[in-house]
């Protein structure tokens, strides 16, 4: 895969996407966005990568949608841009396959919102989150109004978006924004090894619980206790049910395929 913006490593099953406009520290113009979208796609389908790490080039994991592409845009126009990221956090957030943010600088705006959509957040010590939005004369519009407060509560969304306040890494641990804090020189290397984990156990089970969250989170619990008792039986059809299972009973580690 070759990108203008991106640059995409995939080693013993795990993907590193990294985005790579360091100019800018990363900031998402339209033509980064539709980068993002293919990449995501293609790592989706391709059946070498168990999970996908997501990063920024240099200081910053990503620093905002592109104010200067922004800056001129009338209503219709702003509101297709923010749709168009709307629709590749949304995809991003839908993947099969796991996704794990490594937060290593500033996740602005935009980059906060990104971080939002990937199943895990670790941050560096270095990493800055926020919204910023409202110093800036809009509201978040790449999910960060209805992701925030599904992660850290409402009343605390509400503090970080109407302030506009950056948020330290520290404090992302504390509300629950990052899953952990790392120190900046070994990010890469915890990110990696918790892929590493992932990646190791059985994929099916692994997406089938990823689903199952995600999209039990926004219905009511009798529906989504259906949908685990779905994704849990489905499981038995799986050549990794019986290998698990088998090889808890014979006391050795299991071998799995996939499938
Ligand atoms: N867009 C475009 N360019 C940017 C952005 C950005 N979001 N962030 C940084 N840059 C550029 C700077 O303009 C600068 O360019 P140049 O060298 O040409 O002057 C370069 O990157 C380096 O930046 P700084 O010199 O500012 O670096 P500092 O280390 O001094 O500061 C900061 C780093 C604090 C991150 C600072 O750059 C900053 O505040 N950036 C903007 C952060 C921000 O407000 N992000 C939110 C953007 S809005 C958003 O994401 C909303 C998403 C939904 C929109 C839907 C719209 C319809």
């Amino acid at each position: 895969m070759s990108f203008e913006n991106l640059i995409v490593e995939v080693q013993d099953g795990i993907a590193t996407l990294t985005i790579n406009r360091e100019k800018v520290l990363n900031a998402l113009n339209t033509a980064t966005l539709m980068e993002l979208s293919e990449a995501f796609y293609e790592l989706d389908e391709d059946p070498d990568v168990n999970v996908i790490i997501l990063t920024g080039a240099g200081k910053s994991f990503v620093a905002g949608a592109d104010i200067t592409e922004m800056q001129p845009l009338d209503a219709i126009e702003g509101r297709k841009f923010g749709m168009l990221g709307q629709s590749v956090f949304t995809q991003v957030e839908n993947l099969s396959k796991p996704v794990i943010a490594a937060v290593n600088g500033f996740a602005l705006g935009g980059g906060t919102e990104l971080a939002l959509a990937c199943d895990i957040i670790y941050a560096s010590e270095k990493a800055k989150f926020g919204q910023p939005e409202v110093g800036l004369g809009v509201t978040p519009g790449f999910g960060g109004t209805q992701r925030l407060p599904r992660r850290v509560g409402m009343a605390m969304a509400k503090e970080i978006i109407y302030t506009g306040r950056i948020i330290n890494a520290e404090d992302a641990l504390r509300i629950g924004l990052a899953n952990k804090m790392v120190p900046p020189d070994v990010l890469m290397e915890e990110v990696m090894n918790l892929a590493k984990e992932i990646a190791s156990k059985g994929q099916v089970s692994v997406r089938l619980a990823k689903a199952a969250i995600n999209r039990g989170m926004d219905v009511d619990i009798n529906s989504a206790l259906s949908l685990e008792a779905d994704a849990f039986g489905l499981c038995f059809s799986t050549h990794d049910q019986k290998e698990g299972m088998t090889a808890f009973v014979e006391k050795r580690r299991p071998e799995f395929k996939g499938n």
